[in-house]
């Protein structure tokens, strides 16, 4: 019995049959030649402890990923953000990269404990590192390179977690709201564009459930992630209201949040079980926020029932929102901001509601066809991004989306890859995607950022994986940058606006085509 289902699973494997996700639309997978409309977005992003280094310089205080990273046995290798990319002393080179891709748009996040070392307003202002971001952004400015401002991207101040417990404490959403509205302040004379928060989830589920990511702690009941995701939503709206009621008028910008989203499709469509995970999949990683902000202002119902079973199991305080924090979340985004990767196949799995938890009832997979990066999470599935954009305009009333992240990573081998084809296969196809979204599902995507501008620490992978457009040489002092294919091949998508017919980019297009192993069909007119 045993080998009769081995031997038939392996089977059905290699026919591919049963893998064949979204066939259902022939046309799926054919490239489409256009230009996006004017005025479209292009961009690359970064976050400060992930590029900048100089962790302990010119009065910075130490950040939860300071710690983290300096705690044996948390990052791979033992690597650390101590120097990274050093990006506080080679500001003006990054900005020279983006000058040389023809990039008008860069996304970076402020380190909170470089500008607040204690993480508080009474605790004083770094002088010295405000100076560096009103560097940095003038640089920017004086490039023609409209910033895009992330204010908190995982760096927390140390501080705060030793006083209050960091997230898990919902007083120190005060703590961001001073932050925040202090960076509105200082530096929303030149920033217009500005995300609150980078993936709520990721921080939460690495921080406070898997324990993976800063600082680390493993709470497989889930209060802790979920405590931590209902400060970060309250911290979200006090600073998207201060921002409208006090600097917009001002200042005339834009104030959103990046979600971190997948896409997900059931193992078997005609299985009702697999259907069902798939659907608690998606009110996990793409419901859990964007609901309350961008929906009706309630969490999706396995959130709810999650915390009903923790209330009852353990006499919980909280985790509830009054009326007055669900009007004041609701409708708190000027637009919707997405950091998408990878898609996944969800089979169901059965489990005893009394003693386990939700996260044990689904399994997710991938399909044997789908090419795989060095990380072991992202598979390449570009057709994902579509119905995850189509999916957004249905679910959220058609918003102004922002892609904030999108991108693939290479192993750090030697000789380094420079001549990055899966990066570059990659980036054809999911921004092909987002030029179909916009022209045949009506999606109104104003920005696409390519994760990331150039390599950087990975966090609790460190240095193993590269996800850069330019090569960054970690053991040189120096840190010398190289512009890797995909740079060449991103900048000229830049400059034709697309894939135009008849552009040098559409030639590339189809002399990659061979290489990439995503898109099968190909087009006539390609
Ligand atoms: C983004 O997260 C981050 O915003 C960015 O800083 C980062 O550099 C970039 O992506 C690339 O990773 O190891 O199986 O537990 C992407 C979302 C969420 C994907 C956490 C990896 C861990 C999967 N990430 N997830 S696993």
């Amino acid at each position: 019995m045993l080998i009769f289902l081995t031997l038939s699973v392996l089977l059905t494997t290699a026919c591919g049959a049963v893998y064949d996700y979204g066939a259902y639309d022939s046309t799926r997978d054919d490239f489409r030649l256009g230009r996006f409309p004017d005025g479209f977005i292009w961009s690359t992003a970064t976050a400060s402890y992930q590029i900048e280094g100089g962790w302990d310089v010119d009065g910075k205080g130490e950040s939860i990923w300071d710690r983290f990273s300096h705690t044996p046995g948390k990052v791979q290798r033992g690597d650390t953000g101590d120097v990274a990319c050093d990006s506080y002393n080679k500001y003006g080179e990054d900005v020279q990269l983006m000058t040389d891709l023809g990039l008008k748009y860069y996304r970076f996040s402020l380190s909170w404990p470089r500008i607040f070392p204690n993480g508080t307003l009474a605790g004083g202002v770094n002088q010295d590192g405000v100076n560096y971001y009103n560097r940095l952004i003038d640089e920017l400015l004086a490039n023609g390179i409209t910033p895009m401002v992330t204010l908190y991207h995982w760096d927390l101040p140390q501080a705060l977690e030793e006083m209050y417990g960091g997230w898990l404490n919902e007083e120190i959403a005060e703590h961001y709201h001073n932050y925040a509205t202090f960076a509105f302040q200082t530096f929303g004379d030149r920033v217009k564009l500005w995300l609150t928060f980078n993936e709520p989830l990721s921080f939460c589920g690495g921080g406070y459930l898997t324990g993976q990511h800063a600082p680390g702690i493993q709470d497989w009941t889930t209060e802790s992630s979920l405590r931590c995701g209902h400060t970060v939503l309250k911290a979200h709206a006090m600073a998207w209201h201060t921002y409208d009621t006090t600097f917009r008028h001002l200042q005339g910008g834009k104030v959103g949040i990046a979600l971190s989203l997948l896409w997900a499709e059931p193992r078997d469509p005609d299985l009702p079980a697999d259907v069902q995970a798939t659907d608690i999949v998606l009110q996990i990683y793409q419901r859990w926020f964007a609901r309350p902000i961008f929906g009706d202002g309630e969490y999706p119902p396995v959130i709810q029932q999650t915390i009903q079973k923790l209330r009852s199991a353990k006499k919980l305080e909280g985790l509830g929102f009054s009326d007055e924090d669900k009007s004041s979340i609701r409708g708190s985004a000027d637009f919707f901001g997405v950091n998408h990767y990878t898609t996944s196949i969800v089979a169901s799995k059965p489990i005893d509601i009394q003693t386990q938890n939700l996260l044990e009832s689904f399994e997710q997979t991938s399909a044997p066809e789908w090419p795989r990066a060095e990380s072991d999470w992202l598979f390449a599935v570009p057709w994902g991004l579509r119905r995850l954009l189509k999916y957004i305009k249905d679910n959220y009333g058609d918003p102004e989306v922002y892609i904030t992240e999108n991108g693939w990573s290479d192993g750090d081998v030697q000789p380094p890859v420079m001549e990055d084809t899966g990066r570059v296969c990659y980036y054809m196809t999911y921004i092909d995607e987002v030029l179909k979204a916009i022209e045949k599902d009506g999606v109104k995507v104003r920005a696409y950022t390519a994760w990331s501008l150039m390599d950087n620490f990975e966090w609790a992978r460190g240095y193993t994986e590269r996800f850069g457009l330019h090569y960054v040489n970690f053991t040189d002092p120096n840190r010398p940058r190289t512009p890797k294919q995909s740079a060449k091949f991103y900048s000229d998508i830049i400059a034709n606006n697309g894939f135009p017919e008849g552009s040098e980019v559409t030639k590339m297009v189809r002399d990659m085509w061979s290489k990439c192993r995503t898109h099968k069909i190909l087009k006539d007119e390609l």
